[in-house]
């Protein structure tokens, strides 16, 4: 059977890659149709001949997914399936007519499964672990998730090839090739996914697992010879959970791939020793989680046990190191002031970031941010779901104090480290009203940051950004 996957923008989606690879694998064929790189986006979705349309969702993708679901409905009876985070934290995503199912969780049996019902025998489908159906009557049909894949070195590698008809995709992933060596996070940060995740699969098995070092090295080893990948990009939560495991991973590493690379740590995890492993291994830079320079809001609001004082230490690891920090940051938290919000920005420059990255609170379906908001009256209407939009770059919809300042200082803060703007100007800018201009210094500031830190092409990232205008915005 042939599963066609639909996407907006252009970047790669693991999710897709390695559901893929998966069904690949199994005999099924396997495709991806991109809005941003069609010219007629509905006549190519209609003529891709599949059994299934599918879609992997994030929260503030959903519109987009149930509009095209609604245009592909009018047109074809084909099955509709929506996967991905939007679908596992807010499951009554399936209550929307055009969408057939849903998929909570990790998807990669459950797609089959689905498959091998559709074709064989559709009743069975009620029966299918992670997934969510609807009987004759429009009733909605639950299933319990099925146990955490355990060993993942079983699943194929990733198959970004399925983006590769899209011609000014290949550059940039060559650049930039994404893999993940695990899956899970052992912390519980109220305004992430994992919490709720480990909720949902309470008592179905280990959550955080790891691929071993040979499995990784064997991937990257075959992207080098086939796709002629130049840097990785390895994009799990958290890249130094298991020490024992970078050990063994760093000299594969440097023995068989020997490319540049890019690594999130957490820094509670980071020691001198794991630092000069991961220069070692040609790290370029590190994306760590400050989130907030005040200590009080990071534990009480966001749940995250990080003192200032151990992402001072492995700032300072970081850059004795002579690699690029990159920092995450969200302003626009229930009970932040605005001298907090400067706390941050003099936080990110008393660390020497190299690139504070900056986004808005958007509290997504299913985390404790997500309660926390609508207990505490931080939504225009008590009874509201957050209305997100498809960026966290782009807005908030949470009551805040000096909105405007606050705002403004999202959208310039990164272009303040660059400079190292002094606090008492800062001030003073923010305090302007908000324009486009200050929208327009935040994209260029991104793109320029990005080149200047991962060491990304200006050619590649360019035409990718063109084709990704909705991410950007
Ligand atoms: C890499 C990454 C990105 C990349 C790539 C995006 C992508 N969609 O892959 C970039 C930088 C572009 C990005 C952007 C954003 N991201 Co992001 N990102 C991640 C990250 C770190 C890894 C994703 C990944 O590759 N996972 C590996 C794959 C294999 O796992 P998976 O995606 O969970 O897929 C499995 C299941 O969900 C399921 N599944 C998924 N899709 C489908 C579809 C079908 C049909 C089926 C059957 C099953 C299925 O099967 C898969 C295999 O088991 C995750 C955190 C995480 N650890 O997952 C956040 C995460 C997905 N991102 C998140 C967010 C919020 C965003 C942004 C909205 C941020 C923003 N700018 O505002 C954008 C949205 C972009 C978009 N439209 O997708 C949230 C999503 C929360 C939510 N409720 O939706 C996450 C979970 C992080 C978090 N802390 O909460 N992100
Ligand atoms: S450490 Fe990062 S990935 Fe883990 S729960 Fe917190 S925000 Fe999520």
């Amino acid at each position: 059977m042939k599963v066609t996957f639909l996407q907006k923008d252009s970047f790669v989606k693991l999710a897709i890659a390695q559901l893929s690879a998966v069904l690949k694998k199994n005999g099924h064929a396997c495709d991806v149709i991109i809005e941003s790189g069609e010219k007629k986006f509905l006549g190519s979705v209609l003529e891709s001949r599949a059994d299934l349309f599918a879609f992997s969702c994030t929260t503030g993708e959903e519109q987009w997914v149930q509009d095209t679901a609604l245009k592909i409905r009018k047109h074809s009876s084909i099955p509709i399936i929506m996967g991905g985070p939007h679908a596992t934290f807010s499951p009554r995503s399936i209550e929307d007519p055009n969408i057939d199912y849903i998929c909570r969780g990790e998807g990669e049996d459950a797609l089959l499964e689905l498959l091998d019902a559709l074709s064989d025998n559709p009743v069975k489908i009620r029966d299918i672990q992670n997934i969510w159906s609807k009987d004759s009557a429009g009733k909605v049909v639950k299933t319990e998730v099925r146990p955490f894949l355990q060993d993942l070195d079983r699943l194929p590698f990733a198959d970004l090839a399925v983006y590769h008809k899209y011609k000014y995709m290949i550059p940039y992933n060559r650049d930039m090739y994404p893999v993940m060596t695990g899956r899970g996070c052992p912390y519980n940060c109220s305004y992430c996914f994992n919490r709720s995740y480990k909720e949902i699969y309470r008592g179905k098995g280990k959550y955080l697992r790891k691929r071993s070092p040979q499995h990784v090295v064997r991937e990257l080893v075959r992207a080098k010879k086939t796709l002629g990948i130049k840097k990785i990009n390895f994009v799990d939560d958290s890249f130094l959970l298991f020490p024992e495991w970078l050990r063994e991973f760093s000299v594969l590493y440097r023995e068989n791939v020997g490319l540049p690379c890019i690594v999130n740590v957490e820094a509670t995890q980071v020691t001198e020793e794991l630092v000069r492993l991961l220069k070692t291994m040609g790290c370029i830079c590190v994306r760590m989680g400050v989130e907030t320079g005040n200590e009080e809001l990071r534990r009480n609001v966001l749940h995250k046990n990080i003192t200032n004082r151990q992402i001072r230490e492995t700032a300072k690891f970081i850059k004795e190191n002579k690699i690029k920090l990159s920092t995450y940051n969200i302003l626009g938290l229930p009970g932040e002031t605005l001298e907090n919000a400067l706390e941050t920005y003099m936080f990110n420059k008393e660390i020497r970031a190299d690139f504070a990255s900056c986004s808005l609170l958007q509290p997504y379906p299913g985390t404790a941010m997500n309660e926390y908001v609508k207990a505490h009256g931080y939504l225009p209407d008590e009874n509201d779901e957050p209305a997100l939009g498809p960026s966290f770059f782009s807005g908030s919809n949470l009551a805040m104090e000096n909105q405007r300042a606050i705002l403004n200082l999202q959208k310039l803060m990164q272009v303040f480290i660059l400079f190292h703007v002094p606090a008492s100007v800062v001030r003073k800018i923010i305090q302007l009203p908000e324009n486009p201009l200050f929208g327009f210094i935040f994209r260029v500031g991104f793109v320029y940051n990005k080149m200047r830190t991962q060491k990304i092409r200006i050619g590649p990232l360019f035409r990718l950004a063109l084709h990704s205008r909705s991410y950007m915005k």
